[in-house]
Order: C-alpha cells, then sequence, then structure tokens
C-alpha cells in the first residue's frame, strides 16, 4: 500500500505548510474538527520536533505545496484545509506547468493566468519559487548575537547625524545590492586580481557607490561582539534602515537572516541595475524581474527625496539628449534645465559636481520629491519616466495629496519587499568574515 502511505504524508504535508507558511493567512482546524479534531495537534507537534533545525526544510515543503497546486488543482487559498488528494500525477504536466527559475516575465506573468493567478499573486508566490521568503525573520539573531542590532543602530546614530547624503548613499547601497544575485551582500565584494574577477563594486552604475567602509566599519564592531554570526547583506539592510531613521525618515521592519553570496559579476550588475537614463517600460520590467510592482517602484523612486547625484547620470538630458549633441530632453523642465548648465554641470564631460536630487530638501524625507516629478524637475530620466505612465502618475498624484506619515508607512512596506529579494538563508552562502572578501 505505498500508494496509501504516499497519499497520508501528502496529506500531513498539506497541511502542514499551512501551518509554517503563515504568509498564506491563518488555516483553521474546522475542516477536521469533527472527523480528526486531533490532526492539526498531530500535524504542530510533527512540525515543532522536525523542523526547528532544519529550516530549509520549511521552504522545500511551502514550494512543494506550489508544485502541487499549479500541476493539478484549483484554487486553494480559500479553502484552508479539505482539500482532497489528486491520484494523477504526470512528470510532462509538471515540465509543462511549472515555470523554471529561468523564467522571463511575460512567460511567468503567462503561466500564472493560466492558474487563474494574477500579477499580485505572482509576486506573492515568487518568494516561494526563490525558495526563501519564509525563513527572514525579526531579530533572527536574538540568541545567537543578542547586541547585533543594538550595535549597528549605536554605530549609525554616532557616526550618520549631519550626513544625510551618507545615508542616502546607504540606501542605495542596498538597492544595488538586492538588483543583483539578491539581498546577499554581493554588492560588497572587492575586485580580485588572483580570480581576475570584475565585481558589482567596479561596475559602471557603481562608481559612484560610496558607503564600503561605512559598512566594514560596522562589521568590524558586530565581529568584536560575536565573530561571524551576523551576516553582510543583514548589515546593508539594517544600517539602511537605521541611516534613514537618523535623518528623521521612517522606520521600517527588517527581518533578518539573509546569508553572504560568493559571486560577484560586473556585468550582472550592468544588466540587473537599472540606470537612471531607464524608460517607464524598462523599469517596469527590471522591478517586474525582482518581484515588484509599479507601487513599489515609484515608493522606491521617493528614496531620490534625500541624497545628491553627480552629472554624468543626468547630463544627456542637458547636452545630448537621445545622442544628438546640442539637445534638451524636452520632458525636463527647461528653465531648472538652464540652472543646471549654468550653476551645476557646466560640461557633459563634468564627472565631479554634486546635485541634490531634491533640491533644497535634499536632507528631508519628505514628499518634496513627488512634488518636483509632478513639475517635470525629477533629476533623471527615470524620475520623469514615472509621469509617462498613467498608473504610475496616479500613484504620485494619491502619494502627493496623502500624509507623509502615509507615505512612510509604504515606503517601509516597499523596502520590506527589497529586502526579501531572491535572498540566501538556511545554509545557502556563508556569514562572511570580512565584508569586502569571501570566505577561503
Ligand atoms: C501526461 O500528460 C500528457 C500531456 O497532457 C499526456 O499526453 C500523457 O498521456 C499523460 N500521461 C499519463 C501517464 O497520463
Ligand atoms: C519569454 O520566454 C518565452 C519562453 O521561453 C519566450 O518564448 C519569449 O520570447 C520570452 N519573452 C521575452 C520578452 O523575452
Ligand atoms: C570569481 O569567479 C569565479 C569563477 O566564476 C567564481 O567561482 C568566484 O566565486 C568569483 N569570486 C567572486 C568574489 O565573485
Ligand atoms: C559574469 O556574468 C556573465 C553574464 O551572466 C557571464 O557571461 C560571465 O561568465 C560571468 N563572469 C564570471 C567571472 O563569473
Ligand atoms: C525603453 O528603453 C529600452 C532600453 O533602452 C528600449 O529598448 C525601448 O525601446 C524603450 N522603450 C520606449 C517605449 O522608448
Ligand atoms: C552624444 O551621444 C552619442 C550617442 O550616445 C555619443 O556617441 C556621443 O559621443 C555623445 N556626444 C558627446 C559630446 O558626449
Ligand atoms: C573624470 O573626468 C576626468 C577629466 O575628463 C578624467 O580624467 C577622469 O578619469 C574622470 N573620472 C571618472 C571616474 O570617470
Ligand atoms: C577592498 O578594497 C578597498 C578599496 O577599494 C580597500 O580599501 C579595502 O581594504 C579592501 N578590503 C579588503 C578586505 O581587502
Ligand atoms: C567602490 C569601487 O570599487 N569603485 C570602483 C568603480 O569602478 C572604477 C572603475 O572601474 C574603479 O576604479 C572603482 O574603484
Amino acid at each position: 500500500m505505498a500508494k496509501f502511505g504516499d497519499l497520508c504524508n501528502f496529506l500531513v504535508l498539506c497541511i502542514l505548510v499551512g501551518i509554517v507558511g503563515s504568509s498564506y493567512g491563518s488555516i483553521t482546524a474546522q475542516f477536521y474538527a469533527k472527523r480528526c479534531p486531533q490532526a492539526e495537534k498531530i500535524i504542530e507537534d510533527y512540525v515543532q520536533k522536525h523542523i526547528p533545525n532544519a529550516p530549509t526544510l520549511a521552504a522545500a515543503l511551502l514550494r512543494l505545496q506550489f508544485h502541487d497546486c499549479f500541476v493539478r488543482g484549483g484554487p486553494y487559498w480559500n479553502v484552508p484545509t479539505g482539500r482532497r488528494d489528486g491520484r494523477i500525477s504526470n512528470a510532462s504536466e509538471a515540465l509543462a506547468n511549472i515555470p523554471p527559475p529561468t523564467s522571463n516575465f511575460s512567460s511567468l506573468q503567462t503561466s500564472f493566468a493560466s492558474k487563474g493567478l494574477d500579477l499580485k499573486g505572482l509576486v506573492l508566490l515568487s518568494g516561494i519559487v526563490g525558495c526563501s521568503h519564509a525563513q527572514l525573520q525579526l531579530n533572527f539573531y536574538a540568541k545567537s548575537c543578542p547586541q547585533a542590532e543594538k550595535i549597528i543602530e549605536d554605530y549609525v546614530q554616532k557616526h550618520i547625524p549631519n550626513a544625510p547624503s551618507l545615508a542616502a548613499a546607504l540606501l542605495r547601497l542596498q538597492f544595488h545590492d538586492c538588483f543583483v544575485r539578491g539581498c546577499d551582500g554581493s554588492v560588497l565584494l572587492n575586485f580580485t586580481s588572483s580570480t581576475k574577477n570584475q565585481t558589482e563594486k567596479v561596475a559602471v552604475p557603481n562608481q559612484t557607490l560610496k558607503g564600503f567602509s561605512f559598512i566594514d566599519g560596522v562589521k568590524k564592531a558586530v565581529e568584536a561582539e560575536c565573530p561571524g554570526v551576523v551576516s553582510c547583506a543583514d548589515i546593508v539592510a539594517l544600517v539602511a534602515r537605521d541611516s534613514v531613521v537618523v535623518t528623521g525618515g521612517p522606520y521600517w521592519n527588517v527581518p533578518t537572516g539573509r546569508r553572504d553570496g560568493r559571486i560577484s559579476n560586473a556585468s550582472e550588475a550592468l544588466a540587473n541595475i537599472p540606470p537612471p537614463t531607464s524608460n517607464f517600460s524598462s523599469l517596469q520590467t527590471s522591478f517586474a524581474s525582482k518581484g515588484l510592482d509599479l507601487k513599489d517602484l515609484v515608493l522606491l523612486s521617493g528614496a531620490h527625496t534625500i541624497g545628491v547625484s553627480h552629472c554624468p547620470s543626468f547630463s544627456s538630458r542637458l547636452y545630448n539628449f537621445t545622442g544628438v549633441w546640442g539637445k534638451e530632453d524636452p520632458s525636463l523642465d527647461s528653465e531648472y534645465a538652464t540652472n543646471l548648465k549654468t550653476k551645476k554641470c557646466k560640461s557633459i564631460n563634468d564627472n565631479t559636481t554634486i546635485v541634490e536630487m531634491d533640491p533644497g530638501s535634499a536632507g528631508k524625507f519628505d514628499l518634496s520629491y513627488f512634488k518636483l516629478v509632478l513639475k517635470r524637475k525629477g533629476l533623471f530620466q527615470s524620475d520623469a519616466a514615472l509621469t509617462t505612465s498613467a498608473t504610475t502618475k496616479s500613484y504620485i498624484n494619491q502619494l502627493v495629496q496623502g500624509s507623509l506619515k502615509q507615505f512612510n508607512a509604504e515606503f517601509g512596506q516597499a523596502m520590506e519587499k527589497m529586502g526579501r529579494i531572491e535572498v540566501k538563508t538556511g545554509s545557502a552562502g556563508e556569514i562572511r568574515k570580512h565584508c569586502a572578501v569571501v570566505n577561503n
């Protein structure tokens, strides 16, 4: 009766993942309340006994449910328990129905739509495809390094005040980290002449990245307390949040438990980080490929409310738009363009002058950036692009008409979501000793 055993196991697993995977909302015992009142207790005990030492199993179990529901079976989240087991399992159907991790945006969308799932479902579930969503947790180091978050916060509070542009740089650092190979600290790795690797740091989008020595300083302080415990990827995420808080910006939850990657590749940085010259469709595609939607795009662009940039990120808009020498970007307010040309980036070759992204308010986390974007005074083409889609433009209008409190809350949610991109957890990756080099 191997088959019967398999079905039983599967029943257990299916309910079990409901308990482990709280991201689906709570699953109640009602379905089996009469016929098998002990069912959930038995399962819960089993999980409590076997899962704590095997966190990757939790993700694997979640993923198992994903695979099952896609191959055979109807909608499942409205019916917490009471699924019945299929009697057919067919390898070629699995191949045809389960979107491979190599899927591009359009094939993912088609695949999910064929199962009646919308883009929101895609985004929710893509954390599971990445096999790790469930494993980040608040205060992951509570037992292994209880002082870690406090040490990081103290370090930031000591060094960031009066340096709001560094806060912005540290926020940008997390964005660059998460968009390439997931939030795994790969952006921090140095070029090594021995492996001849061109790391992300060396790639063009990284040439103006700052904050590496700051991260090294934080890591040193944390290592002094608990060597080899806290990942550089988590430090990047916590530092970004704490730096924004110090500038008077919002606080958001930073679940931790990320592990550090061992690979950093310059051409991947070029391919994955949307440049400031991006138009709307490339921004949308880029964010969607990371499981982020248009709302996230608008909210995360709001990070431009603090910090500075350098001329090369936008001077083609002033001097050489679409490669036509002397042409200005018509979507940029012409008075602002003239001002930039005469007072800031006086030539297209200027690569040293610093320009505030939210002039007059670049040290303050507020709604002013969005107001400027609506006035065609966003510094980058990627800022202007947000007004070329009715959807994103309406999000901006809502933000501008809403309260700062509302923006802060939504920005924090988007940051938390970004912080989950393709994270490595469990036994994946490593905990680097030095953030700039992989362990031997
Ligand atoms: C599996 O599915 C394929 C495609 O739907 C079908 O052609 C094949 O007959 C099925 N195999 C079995 C064993 O049911
Ligand atoms: C997405 O992938 C599918 C299947 O591999 C392919 O047919 C399609 O051309 C791809 N689309 C894009 C935009 O790359
Ligand atoms: C350098 O490249 C090699 C070969 O691709 C890879 O094994 C190694 O992990 C890379 N190191 C870094 C720091 O990216
Ligand atoms: C970096 O990534 C590119 C594109 O994915 C790949 O062709 C190249 O081999 C990688 N380089 C290293 C050193 O791994
Ligand atoms: C947006 O930019 C991409 C990449 O540069 C380009 O291929 C595409 O044609 C552009 N789309 C529009 C609508 O301009
Ligand atoms: C203007 O843009 C074109 C196309 O990108 C480029 O080939 C040219 O070198 C640029 N001109 C200057 C002066 O930078
Ligand atoms: C900045 O411009 C100067 C002069 O054009 C050049 O020598 C230097 O290499 C440039 N620096 C960078 C980082 O591109
Ligand atoms: C990484 O490179 C920077 C310079 O780019 C250097 O200051 C730092 O010491 C290097 N870190 C390690 C651990 O080699
Ligand atoms: C921080 C960092 O590594 N920046 C690098 C960016 O790329 C330039 C040119 O490739 C390097 O010289 C920088 O060191």
